[in-house]
C-alpha cells in the first residue's frame, strides 16, 4: 500500500481548510469570473455564512439534506460552503433531471429544504408537497435573485460553525443503479478532506494556481476534485458557467491548471486556436470521469507538449489513482494508486485476488471510500468485501511498472460526455411506451462524447417511429440519457438463456455515428 495520508488530514473538513485559507490570506481570489468580477476568500466566506443563516432560518438543522438543482454560478457553489457551516448534508441534483427523476431522489432523501430554479419553483413547490417536504427556496441562473439571495441578503456575515466529526456525512451525491434505481453514495467530511489533501500534494497544487473550471459543480469531478483542492491550496478558479471551447482558448492564458473530461480535450485538439503558445502558460492539464483515448493524448502532447495526467475515480471513491506529476504519464493507464489508497483486481467470479498483469475487477479501500449508499443497507453490503474493499464494478490490471490500466466495465454502464447513464434505466423507460415491446439500450463509439446512448428496439405496433419515442422520453428522462438514435429490429438477438446479446448489438452498430 502507498504511504498514509496523517491523522490530520484524516481529522480535518473541508470548511476548515477553507477557513484556514481564509485566515491566511483573506483578501487572495477564490472565484475570478470572464467578466473580471472578482470574489476573495473573505467575500466567499461573509456572503456562505449569509446563506448558512438563510439555511438555519428555513429550518435547515446540523445533519439534515439539503437538495440543490440549479445553474452553475459563484452563488450555487457558495451554497456547498453555506452547506459545511451549517452541518447540513448537501445534495446536489444534476440540472438535467426532469420531476419525474426529482421525484425519487427527493423522496428518498427527504431533505430539509430544497433550493431550485426560480423558473421551477411551481412544479417544485407541488412536488414537495406532495411528498410533505417542508421548505423551497430558489436562485436565478446567474445566482444573483431569488428567495435565496433575499432572505441572505440582510443576514449576518458570519456564522457560528457547526463542528463536524470527521465520520459525519457531509453529501449524498445520487449515482444511477444498475437495477434502474439511484443510490445515494454517502460522504464523509474525512473522505471529501482527506482525497482533497492527497491531490492537492500529489498534483502540486499551490496558492498560485487558477484552476480553468468549466464542469458542472452537481458532480464529483467539478464539485469535490476542482473546488476542493483549490480550498485545500488557498489558490482560485476562473469560474465559468458552462463548457465553451471559445472560452477556455480566451481564458487559458491566465490559468495554470485546467481539469477536464475526454470531451474537453477532443474538443480543444479540434479547435484551430489551441496552440503551444496558448498553453504555454499553463502547468497541468487532467483528464478523467471516462476514459482518454491513447490516441488523444498522444495528439494534445504533440501540439502542446503537455502530458495530460490521467486520473481514475467514482463517486463512492472520490479519486483512487493518478498518473504522475513527475515520472511518465502513460497513455492509456490511470496511474498508481494515491497514497493511503490500497487497491487491487479480483476475479469477478470467485473474488480470489489476481496476480499482477492478470485482468479482474477494481476493489479499493482508503480514507476515500465512502461509507455505504443511503439507506440501502443490502445494496452496501453487496458492494464491499468482507475486509472492507470496495468493489467498483471496473475491470482492470496492474502492469510491470504498477500503473494501473482500465479495460473495461463489468457493469453494464455507458459514458457519454462524462454523464453516466445505466441502459436498464433507459430500457425501462422504453418499455413503458405504448407500442414497444421490448428494447436494448448500448452505447456505442462517438467521436465528440466517447460513447453515445443508442436504443434498440423491437415495436409491438408498426406505428411507433423515432419521433414518437423522442417525445415519449422527453420528460420522463434527462436529456443526456435520451438515446441519441433509435434502431427498430424484428427481433433482439438472445442466447441460448434468452439473455439479449448485447456485445452482438454493440458490434452491430458499431459504426451508427462515424462519418
Ligand atoms: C450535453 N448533452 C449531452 C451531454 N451533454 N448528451 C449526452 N451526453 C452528454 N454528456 C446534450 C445536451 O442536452 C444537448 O441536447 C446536446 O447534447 C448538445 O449539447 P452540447 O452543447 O454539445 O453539450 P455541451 O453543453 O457542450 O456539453 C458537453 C459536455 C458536458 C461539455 C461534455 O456534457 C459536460 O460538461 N460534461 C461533464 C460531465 C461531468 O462533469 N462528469 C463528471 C462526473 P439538446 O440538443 O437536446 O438540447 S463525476 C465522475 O464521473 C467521476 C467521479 C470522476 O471520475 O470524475
Ligand atoms: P460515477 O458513477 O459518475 O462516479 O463514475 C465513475 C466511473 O467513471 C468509474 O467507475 C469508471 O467506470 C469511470 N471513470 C472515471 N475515471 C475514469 C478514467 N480515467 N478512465 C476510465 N474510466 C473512468
Amino acid at each position: 500500500m502507498a504511504e498514509l495520508p496523517s491523522n490530520a488530514a484524516r481529522q480535518t473538513d473541508i470548511w476548515s481548510l477553507f477557513r484556514a485559507a481564509c485566515t491566511a490570506t483573506p483578501d487572495a481570489p477564490f472565484l475570478l469570473l470572464a467578466n473580471g468580477t472578482v470574489t476573495t476568500y473573505a467575500q466567499a466566506a461573509a456572503r456562505s455564512a449569509q446563506i448558512a443563516h438563510a439555511f438555519r432560518n428555513a429550518g435547515v438543522r446540523a445533519g439534515d439534506r439539503v437538495a440543490v438543482q440549479v445553474e452553475k454560478s459563484p452563488t450555487a457553489l457558495l451554497t456547498w460552503l453555506a452547506a459545511l457551516q451549517a452541518g447540513a448534508v448537501y445534495l446536489p441534483l444534476n440540472t438535467g433531471y426532469t420531476i419525474g427523476e426529482l421525484r425519487y431522489f427527493l423522496g428518498d432523501a427527504s431533505p430539509a429544504l430544497v433550493l431550485c430554479r426560480t423558473e421551477d419553483a411551481d412544479a417544485i413547490a407541488a412536488l414537495c408537497a406532495d411528498l410533505a417536504l417542508p421548505s423551497v427556496l430558489t436562485l436565478d441562473s446567474d445566482g444573483t435573485a431569488g428567495t435565496l439571495v433575499e432572505a441572505a441578503a440582510d443576514q449576518p456575515s458570519t456564522f457560528d460553525h457547526a463542528a463536524s466529526n470527521p465520520d459525519d456525512l457531509a453529501a449524498i451525491l445520487y449515482t444511477s443503479g444498475t437495477t434502474g434505481r439511484s443510490k445515494g453514495a454517502m460522504l464523509a467530511h474525512s473522505n471529501l478532506a482527506s482525497n482533497a489533501l492527497a491531490l492537492r500534494d500529489y498534483w502540486r497544487f499551490t496558492a498560485a494556481d487558477r484552476l480553468l473550471h468549466a464542469l458542472p459543480i452537481f458532480h464529483t469531478h467539478g464539485l469535490f476534485v476542482a473546488t476542493n483542492i483549490t480550498i485545500a491550496a488557498g489558490s482560485a478558479m476562473i469560474f465559468l458557467n458552462r463548457f465553451d471551447v471559445d472560452d477556455l482558448i480566451r481564458l487559458m492564458p491566465r490559468a495554470s491548471v485546467l481539469m477536464g473530461v475526454p470531451t474537453f480535450y477532443s474538443r480543444l485538439l479540434a479547435h484551430p486556436g489551441f496552440t503551444r503558445d496558448l498553453a504555454s502558460s499553463m502547468r497541468l492539464f487532467v483528464s478523467g470521469s471516462a476514459p482518454l483515448s491513447a490516441e488523444v493524448h498522444k495528439d494534445f502532447r504533440a501540439r502542446t507538449g503537455h502530458a495530460i495526467l490521467e486520473r481514475y475515480g467514482m463517486t463512492e471513491t472520490n479519486m483512487s489513482t493518478s498518473n504522475p506529476y513527475e515520472g511518465e504519464r502513460k497513455p492509456g493507464s490511470v496511474g498508481f494508486p494515491l497514497p493511503g489508497v490500497d487497491l487491487r483486481i479480483a476475479d469477478p467470479a470467485s473474488s480470489g485476488l489476481l496476480p499482477q498483469g492478470e485482468i479482474g475487477v477494481i476493489e479499493v479501500k482508503g480514507p476515500n471510500v465512502f461509507g455505504g449508499y443511503w439507506q440501502m443497507p443490502e445494496k452496501t453490503a453487496e458492494e464491499f468485501r468482507a475486509d472492507g474493499f470496495f468493489i467498483t464494478g471496473d475491470l482492470g490490471f496492474i502492469d510491470a511498472q504498477g500503473y494501473v490500466h482500465i479495460v473495461g466495465r463489468a457493469k453494464d454502464l455507458i459514458i457519454a460526455g462524462g454523464f453516466n447513464i445505466y441502459p436498464a434505466e433507459v430500457e425501462a423507460a422504453l418499455d413503458e411506451i405504448p407500442g414497444i415491446a421490448e428494447s436494448a439500450v448500448i452505447g456505442v463509439p462517438h467521436a465528440d462524447l466517447g460513447e453515445a446512448v443508442v436504443g434498440v428496439v423491437k415495436a409491438s405496433d408498426p406505428g411507433v417511429d423515432e419521433a414518437i419515442v423522442r417525445a415519449a422520453l422527453a420528460d420522463r428522462l434527462a436529456r443526456f440519457k435520451q438515446p441519441r438514435k433509435v434502431v427498430f429490429v424484428d427481433e433482439l438477438p438472445r442466447n441460448t438463456m434468452g439473455k439479449v446479446q448485447k456485445a452482438l448489438l454493440r458490434e452491430t452498430y458499431a459504426n451508427l455515428f462515424a462519418n
